[in-house]
């Protein structure tokens, strides 16, 4: 593009952090150094990753890196990037991780806020180079806590922000700075090495007749879920006359992102084999559904309790979840019977 096409005044994440650092809490200081320790972490995860697929690249045709070495799983990269991103901040006190059995506490003395993360969600896809991504829920920790597990076994209403990376043919990064303030979209600019704000004030759309779940487990779905899972196949009349349509990912980010551009309906319900759902409460339906919500979407469980008002008891819970455009997570509530 032509120089005169060049935007001078971008809103990197940084600046956007200082801007509106009045309405942040804590965005004065410690706050910052959390985001932006995650805006590393998430760079870091991306360039991981890309350099992974290559060396998968390079595998296929059968040579092996210099020293021969075993390739780390790539969860386990991610997570090692996270916990010293998160520990080098400073400000972090415990971490919770998908890919750790207990929470880590670390030795600051004076940090103040517990993170929650799955940091590569759906990695299974990878070599399909299918979009994956990292989610994350931060909370504060208590008043007087020295860190420990009663932090982050709390309603999802006292998370203080959330926010997910997709690492797909760009790497975007989704963030919810505390209630009231809404969901930001930023992209990052790889030659900059910048999240650039792209989406201020992203809005889910109200309506959308797609419906995003693994049909694959109907089998085992209680009836009530069968019933209205077939009726979005059936022309819907108070619409548009025409049937919902399928799309499944498989990887919880790219359904999520897909959802809130475009809107519709994600589920995950409980089934037989999963009698608490699949997905994760502290570092996958707490976090996407504080997004969802600030962007004017429903999230709620099987029972149509909306997620944020539930309380893990274990840092591994799980929960069933519906979570999208209202109208769409209206009509499973009318379903029902809570609507
Ligand atoms: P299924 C990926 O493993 C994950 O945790 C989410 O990213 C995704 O939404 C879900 O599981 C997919 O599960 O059973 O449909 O393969």
């Amino acid at each position: 593009d032509s120089l005169e096409d060049i935007d001078t005044d971008i809103i990197t994440l940084p600046r956007y952090i200082t801007e509106n650092q009045q309405n942040i809490k804590d965005a004065r200081g410690d706050f910052t150094l959390v985001l932006n320790a995650l805006g590393f972490a998430f760079k870091f995860i991306s360039q991981t990753i890309r350099k992974a697929e290559l060396i998968n690249l390079v595998g296929i045709t059968g040579n092996t890196n210099s020293t021969g070495d075993q390739q780390k799983k790539l969860d386990v990269l991610g997570d090692e990037i996270f916990i010293n991103a998160m520990k080098g901040s400073g400000i972090v006190k415990l971490l919770v991780s998908e890919e750790q059995d207990d929470l880590i506490v670390f030795k600051h003395n004076d940090a103040k806020y517990a993170v929650c993360c799955d940091p590569i969600d759906g990695s299974s896809n990878l070599d399909a180079g299918v979009s994956v991504g990292t989610i994350v829920s931060i909370f504060k920790i208590l008043p007087g806590s020295t860190g420990n597990v009663r932090d982050i076994l709390r309603a999802g209403t006292e998370m203080v922000a959330s926010c997910y990376a997709m690492y797909g043919a760009s790497t975007h990064l989704l963030i919810s700075m505390g209630n009231g303030n809404g969901v930001q979209g930023f992209t990052l600019d790889n030659n900059l090495g910048e999240f650039i704000l792209v989406y201020p004030d992203l809005r889910i759309p109200p309506q959308r007749s797609i419906y995003s779940i693994n049909e694959g487990n109907t089998y085992y779905w209680s009836d009530p879920i069968k019933q209205f899972v077939a009726q979005l196949k059936e022309p819907q009349q108070h619409i548009d006359g025409k049937p919902y349509s399928a799309r499944y990912i498989g990887s919880m980010v790219a359904d999520i992102h897909r959802t809130f551009l475009y809107g519709g309906l994600f589920a995950y319900p409980a089934d037989a084999k999963n009698p608490n759902g699949k997905l994760r409460l502290l570092y996958e339906a707490f976090p996407m559904a504080m997004l969802i919500e600030q962007a004017g979407g429903k999230a709620v469980n099987d029972r149509g309790e909306r997620i944020l008002d539930l309380k893990p008891e274990h840092i591994h819970d799980k929960s069933s979840v519906w979570m999208g455009s209202t109208e769409d997570v209206d009509a499973y509530l009318r379903h029902i019977g809570k609507l």
